[in-house]
């Protein structure tokens, strides 16, 4: 026996010991009676221990070498499950495997036992998520701060091919990652009024007296990073009443009274958001936004305060990163802290906070720009409404001083939009008081300088830069396609797991050898076939594995285009149908994805494809050459079982409409081919795999805007100048796919007509030619994979290494 091969076994016999240690004294089970949810807190528990003893080293280092802090601060962290991260980023993955396999206990079983943390709505709480793990790997001392929601993103259920939303529950069973700290809170105050007083000095100041004061709890979880070379903690807030129980009320009799309070002040952590940009619950969102804001600005400043004599070298020692203009709301409360607290004056106040503060923008969607009643501000947080008029003052003043009179431009510039019932533009406010602006990538970042942030952009032109999104590598190729990540690393070598982003590139001759194509094609049929196989048990439709994947797994919106996807595939039924022995390269179209609740057309759009797809799986003349599925309830796991499965990768959306996309990545990382459209991170990864090894169809974002500025949304001519479609919106039109409610989609379709606001009429006839080029290449499988290979070869760049490396050097000045 070879010494390594001892040391592996004592590591699987200690593994095992800790596994059993921690079912006996902290979950409390006897081995023989345990379940297997038991057996899941334990070996997540006995890798949890793992992780503590670097989490305390690196906090260590980080102190020592007083590090640069950066502090993420996002109201969405989309995590999924934590433990083959975990074990993976920690190299225990297989030592695990095989403890618990001789205790009779299956890892890959057990592993589904855990539920998804899905703090978040999608792409942007994704991202999140992706860079925590990518700032971990880089060793930068970084924080992420958010909200401990006790119900994450709802769980979707089809009814009759309806969404239905049902609560998540996440923590029913308890969190094993996550260590409760009781003696960090922070006191979190709304409403009131602010009172002007002069102080020792003659000096007026504005004093707030709140109204309403609730508890900020800390919860911490760790992130571990690539080897476990470092981690870093995951701060969410809890919310409690600052009394459990109002003695005095319940005394008197006032049984319900007593506890209403709690049930208010605990509201604010109850549930997380849907991005609908709706009006319904502003005021609880808007709750939700300053209490993480305050409790994380608070934990922050103290940490600073730790170490240092003042505040005024905030901005050496700390970056805080803004996700998106939810947690905007700092740029005030960290005036109000300087200014109001700490006693700084206002200019050199401001200094620190526009030298701390950076802020993301992750998306041009007016309506989904962030704005607040000012009568809302005024009554929640009047003393930061103060604040936010007196910024705007001061920016219009100095604006004035430098001869700037022209009316729109300081309009446009204004904190206070004035036409629609006078509301705080939070985009603007982040602007403002940040001193970098990104957007995601390259299209994304070019258009806000000449859309939403023009003006200010022409006042501030070194503010706005590029950081184009990326992915953790290590969750979505190494842990989501093991068998991928084998035959890299064979070709390759074992570094390749350290530095895909160099690495990658090497796959590229093996494009061109036979066996490994080979090889590459077997990976695909062997992920195709276990997710045909959730497919027949989540929706009863058998498919073929061998037939092309054709994906679209994304929130539902219109701006994404799912009706695109869908009026093809109508138009490729009706082929199929009018031409049943043609040449058809058999697909499946896969569908996932959910809609906000109160989002009618796309909650619409899901039961059009559901109703498509009955009627499709179901006609014998189609003879299985197309199969249309929806699975319900998509989530990162189910992402990670979706994404090494895929052929075709649909990025369809309207050009100018995504900021970046970030499943695009995951998807050709993976090998599968995109089609899309030149929109957001689209453009730069067509530059870094080449036109030729895309399918790239429609108009660019320069021609939606010329659209845009001749108002031309109407779909009639492109509905004469195009039998096909024509054809398909007759048929969805007048009920073929509705037959028990056949005008249920007659409105839909007809508002289309006089108003394609996403232009899916447009941009049919490219979008069906780009498709036939798909169907040919498939029945060339030998060029299809030469373009798979590339297509992973050539994805290195989409690490989020990379641009959390962009962001440590040119926004935080984080690399030591
Ligand atoms: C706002 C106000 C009130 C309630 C909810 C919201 C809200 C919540 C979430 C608004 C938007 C979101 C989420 C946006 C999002 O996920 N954007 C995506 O971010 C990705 C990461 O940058 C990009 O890749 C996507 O293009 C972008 O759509």
């Amino acid at each position: 026996m070879t010494q390594e091969s001892n040391a592996r076994d004592a590591e699987v016999a200690e593994f095992r010991a800790a596994v059993l240690a921690k079912l006996t004294y902290s979950v409390g089970k006897d081995p023989e009676h345990a379940f297997e949810h038991d057996w899941f807190e334990a070996v997540a528990l006995a890798a949890r221990d793992h992780m503590v003893e670097h989490w305390m080293d690196h906090t260590r280092r980080a102190y020592r070498r007083s590090q640069k802090r950066v502090y993420y601060l996002s109201l969405e962290f989309l995590i999924g499950r934590l433990l083959y991260d975990s074990l993976s980023n920690l190299g225990l993955l297989d030592i695990a495997r095989e403890a618990i396999a001789e205790l009779g206990v299956d890892l890959e079983r057990i592993r589904l036992l855990e539920p998804d943390a899905a703090l978040g709505n999608g792409g942007l709480g994704r991202l999140a998520a992706c860079f925590m793990e990518s700032m971990s790997t880089l060793g930068i001392a970084a924080h992420g701060y958010g909200i401990r929601y006790e119900h994450g993103l709802f769980r979707q259920a089809l009814v009759d091919g309806w969404q239905q939303e049902q609560t998540e529950n996440w923590l029913d069973f308890g969190n094993p990652w996550e260590f409760e700290r009781p003696e960090v809170i922070y006191p979190i105050s709304f409403g009131g009024g602010v009172e002007t007083l002069t102080d020792s000095n003659g000096e007026q100041r504005q004093v707030w007296t709140p109204g309403e004061t609730v508890r900020a709890v800390a919860y911490d979880t760790p992130v571990v990073g690539w080897r476990g070379s470092s981690v870093n903690t995951l701060r969410l807030w809890r919310a409690r009443a600052l009394e459990e129980l109002h003695l005095e009320r319940f005394n008197a009799g006032d049984h319900l009274g007593a506890v209403a309070e709690v049930a208010r002040a605990e509201s604010i952590s109850r549930v997380l958001y849907p991005a609908d940009s709706t009006e319904a619950g502003q005021e609880l969102r808007l709750r939700q936004e300053y209490f993480f804001v305050c409790a994380s600005l608070q934990d922050l400043l103290r940490r600073h305060l730790n170490m240092h004599d003042n505040l005024l070298n905030l901005p050496d020692a700390a970056a805080i990163q803004l996700n998106d203009t939810h947690p905007s709301i700092a740029v005030a409360e960290l005036m109000r802290l300087l200014v109001d607290q700490h006693e700084i004056p206002w200019d050199k106040a401001w200094e620190i906070t526009v030298g701390t503060l950076a802020y993301t923008n992750h998306t041009l969607l007016p309506e989904a720009l962030e704005t607040w009643p000012v009568a809302l501000m005024e009554r929640m947080l009047p003393r930061h409404m103060q604040i936010i008029y007196l910024i705007n003052a001061y920016h219009i003043d100095s604006l004035r001083a430098q001869g700037q009179h022209d009316f729109d431009v300081l309009r446009a510039v204004s904190l206070i939009e004035e036409d629609n019932g006078r509301r705080v533009r939070m985009g603007n406010l982040a602007f403002l008081g940040s001193h970098s602006v990104n957007g995601v990538s390259a299209l994304h970042s070019k258009l806000m300088k000449s859309t939403v942030f023009a003006e200010l952009h022409k006042l501030y032109p070194q503010r706005i830069n590029n950081k184009t999104n990326g992915i953790t590598f290590r969750r979505w190729l190494f842990q989501a396609n093991p068998m991928l990540t084998r035959m890299l690393t064979d070709r390759l070598g074992e570094q390749l797991l350290d530095s895909p982003q160099t690495l990658l590139k090497n796959l590229e001759p093996f494009a061109e050898h036979e066996d490994f194509r080979q090889q590459f094609a077997a990976q695909r049929l062997h992920s195709k076939k276990a997710l045909a196989s959730i497919i027949q048990e989540r929706v009863g439709v058998t498919v073929n594995p061998e037939a092309m994947f054709d994906v679209q797994v994304k929130r539902i919106h219109e701006y994404k285009r799912q009706l695109l996807n869908l009026l093809h595939t109508v138009a490729l039924y009706q082929a199929i149908r009018s031409e049943p022995s043609g040449n058809w390269a058999p697909r499946v179209k896969v569908f996932a994805g959910k809609a906000a609740a109160s989002y009618h057309q796309a909650k619409l759009i899901i039961k059009l494809t559901n109703d498509i797809a009955r009627v499709v799986n179901n006609d014998p003349t189609v003879r299985g050459l197309l199969k249309v599925v929806f699975l319900p309830n998509y989530n990162v796991s189910l992402a990670e079982s979706i994404i090494p499965a895929a052929d075709l990768s649909e990025q369809i959306s309207t050009a100018g409409y995504e900021a970046s996309g970030t499943s695009n990545m995951k998807f050709a990382l993976n090998g599968a081919l995109t089609i899309g459209t030149l929109d957001g991170a689209n453009v730069e990864m067509c530059e870094q795999v080449g036109a030729d090894n895309m399918f790239i169809f429609g108009l660019t974002a320069q021609q939606v805007q010329a659209r845009k500025r001749a108002d031309d949304f109407g779909a009639g001519a492109a509905l004469s100048a195009s039998h096909r479609l024509n054809d398909v919106f007759q048929a969805i039109r007048g009920g073929v796919f509705s037959p028990d409610d056949p005008s249920r989609y007659s409105g839909f379709m007809d508002a289309l007509v006089g108003y394609d606001r996403f232009l899916v009429c447009a941009d049919f006839d490219a979008y069906w030619d780009a498709q036939q080029r798909v169907d040919e290449l498939w029945n060339q499988p030998d060029q299809w994979w030469r373009m798979a290979v590339l297509n992973t070869a050539r994805m290195g760049w989409f690490s989020s290494d990379r641009t959390i490396a962009e962001y440590a050097g040119e926004i935080w000045n984080a690399l030591d």
